[in-house]
């Protein structure tokens, strides 16, 4: 938790105004504290209960509970054991031994947030807008609209963020430093971005769709937009490509996006717009804050690492490439050398399929083939799973290899350099002590 409430604590003590007005989520007579009284801010999000007497608290002051290094707190409706890796904005990412569960429990699934997400959100007026150069014409959908139109489809679909494994970079990049646990596979339950498109009416010219939500910039100016990216129509239109309401037959978390979000399968998470208020249907490629410059972009050519990259020079990240994570057992598990070992994990490789998995005991001398079952659907991580025997005691790390259907295998060390430190697909590793 150390590193966790420290951009907090700073933040508290360099400007505490700010900080009450970034946390708290609105602004409010300094002396006061009025106008914190409504609605949910983030600080209520952080602390998972409203601040009850806030009037009472004076302006400035960091509650307790965030101030005290060790003290636990937890995202509401999030499992505790999240890592918070941020709190301005919430970013939390899960333990790999959380993820045990061939289906992503909600309340499991990672949060990362760009700035604040909205507050007091006014279902009956919840429009969904789409507009854009290639649309007939403009349409806006109530939610009821929404469900009422078009047909109900539920896929499982993994949802990783591109930064997940910054941390392993050298030289570090800067951006949240997400170990392995910004990656889940829920149930997503919606309607088809396409069904929708197509009763709006595209025009043929149409290249790409950007997103809008409802949340806010972090430095609380009303006319920025915290991120606003978006896929190729080609993506947009496949049949798993979603705007869903539910996760796993529940509504969605608001820090998950509620009422209503895009989910891309097996692209960058970042593509799967949260609090989802507006689809613009564009002639190019979508310009929203966080598409160009560095942002989600990789070089297109390999680079020494910590070299310095034209902008011109980088590229979007589109699908993600093949990963693996070793959800059980829990790195540091004591095993008894008597009994084998079962491992198990998921698989999954973007737009493809995983065709193999492979495990090793001996820091990749040999490998020996998991079992692995076939996805859900198309963009659903595959369970794999082996049985391991250990020749001796002593300290050994087992390592998981997924090889994408195209061939393509994890590589043993962090790949491709990037600025900003995405998509570090290497292997997973996890300590087992043979007693
Ligand atoms: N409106 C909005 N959508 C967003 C974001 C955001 O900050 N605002 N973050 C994006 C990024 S970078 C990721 S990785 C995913 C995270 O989704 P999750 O928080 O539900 O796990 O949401 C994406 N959609
Ligand atoms: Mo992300």
């Amino acid at each position: 938790m150390k590193q966790t409430h420290k951009g907090l604590r700073e933040l508290y003590a360099s400007d505490p105004l700010e900080a009450d007005r970034l946390l708290f989520g609105r602004q409010s007579d300094p002396l006061t504290r009025r106008g914190f009284l409504s609605g949910m801010g983030t600080m209520t999000a952080i602390l998972g209960a409203e601040v009850v007497f806030s009037r009472f608290m004076p302006a400035g002051m960091i509650p307790a509970a965030l101030a005290e290094e060790e003290t636990a707190f937890s995202i509401p409706g999030k499992h505790p054991g999240l890592i918070v890796l941020n709190d301005r904005p919430v970013n939390a990412e899960t333990p790999a031994y959380l993820l045990d569960d061939p289906v992503t429990p909600a309340d499991r699934l990672f949060v990362r947030n760009n700035g604040i997400p909205p507050v007091d959100i006014d279902l009956d007026n919840w429009t969904l807008e789409i507009d854009g150069e290639s649309v007939e014409k403009p349409v806006s959908f109530s939610l009821a609209e929404l469900k009422h139109n078009f047909k109900h489809y539920t896929y499982q679909l993994t949802l990783e963020c591109g930064g997940n494994g910054r941390s392993e970079f050298d030289p570090p990049a800067r951006g949240n430093q997400w170990t392995t646990g910004a990656v889940g596979c829920p149930r997503w339950t919606g309607v088809r971005l396409a069904d929708v498109l197509k009763a709006v009416g595209v025009k043929d010219h149409a290249v790409y769709i950007g997103y809008y939500g409802a949340d806010t910039h972090i430095s609380g100016n009303p006319d920025k937009r915290p991120i606003s990216r978006g896929v190729p129509i080609g993506k947009a239109m496949e049949d798993e490509t979603l705007i869903a309401w539910q996760i796993n037959g529940q509504d969605l978390p608001l820090m998950n996006g509620y009422p209503l979000r895009l989910v891309v399968g097996g692209w960058p998470a970042s593509t799967s717009g949260k609090w989802l208020r507006r689809i613009s249907v564009r002639n190019k490629v979508h310009d929203g804050p966080k598409m160009g410059g560095y942002s989600y972009r990789v070089p297109c050519k390999p680079v020494v690492p910590g070299a310095e990259v034209a902008e011109e020079d980088m590229c979007i990240i589109e699908s993600m490439p093949v990963k693996s994570l070793v959800t059980y057992p829990r790195s540091g598990v004591l095993h008894q050398k008597a009994e084998p070992l079962t491992v198990r994990g998921h698989a999954w490789a973007g737009d493809l399929a995983v065709a193999t998995v492979d495990v090793s005991i001996d820091f990749g001398q040999t490998w020996r083939a998991a079992r692995l079952e076939k996805p859900a659907n198309r963009l659903a991580w595959q369970r794999f799973e082996a049985q391991l025997k250990f020749p001796q005691t002593g300290y050994y790390e087992v390592w998981a290899r997924a090889t994408d259907d195209s061939g393509r295998s994890q590589p043993m060390v962090v790949p491709g350099w990037n600025p900003k430190g995405y998509l570090n697909n290497a292997c997973h590793r996890v300590a087992v002590k043979v007693v």
